[in-house]
């Protein structure tokens, strides 16, 4: 099996979906839905960083990271923006050295693909 490692950097412009002050965000990230990953929250900020590193397992050929941002409320969330990135290249062999991606209006993410490899 293989892994795919990708580094989550910082989001910029997140569509505020608190009234009272900014986003507590995190973000939700997966190859297959039932391994999603998350990061931490971030809170009170529209322009979040992160700088945290994920190992998700690929299987199945599945080549399309999914990434969802939310804003964490007391008791409940709101969804922010979603979207994805297609990382077939990485999962090949070559190095992806990262990109800044916008989904729709409502947040971009700037990430790297730092290695793959083998479990
Ligand atoms: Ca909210
Ligand atoms: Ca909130």
């Amino acid at each position: 099996m293989s892994r795919l490692e990708v580094r989550l950097l910082e989001a910029r412009n997140l569509k505020d979906e608190d009234t009272i002050g900014q986003n507590d965000a995190y973000i939700e990230l997966w190859l297959d839905e039932d391994y999603k990953q998350r990061s931490s929250v971030v809170n009170n900020s529209n322009n979040p960083t992160w700088n945290e590193t994920f190992t998700l397992q690929v299987i199945g050929g599945k080549h399309k990271l999914h990434l969802k941002a939310i804003d964490q409320d007391v008791g409940d969330k709101d969804k922010i923006g979603e979207g994805s990135i297609d990382v077939g290249a990485a999962l090949s062999g070559q190095v992806i050295d990262g990109g800044y991606s916008c989904f729709a209006v409502t947040f971009c993410l700037i990430w790297a693909v730092v290695e793959t490899g083998i479990v």
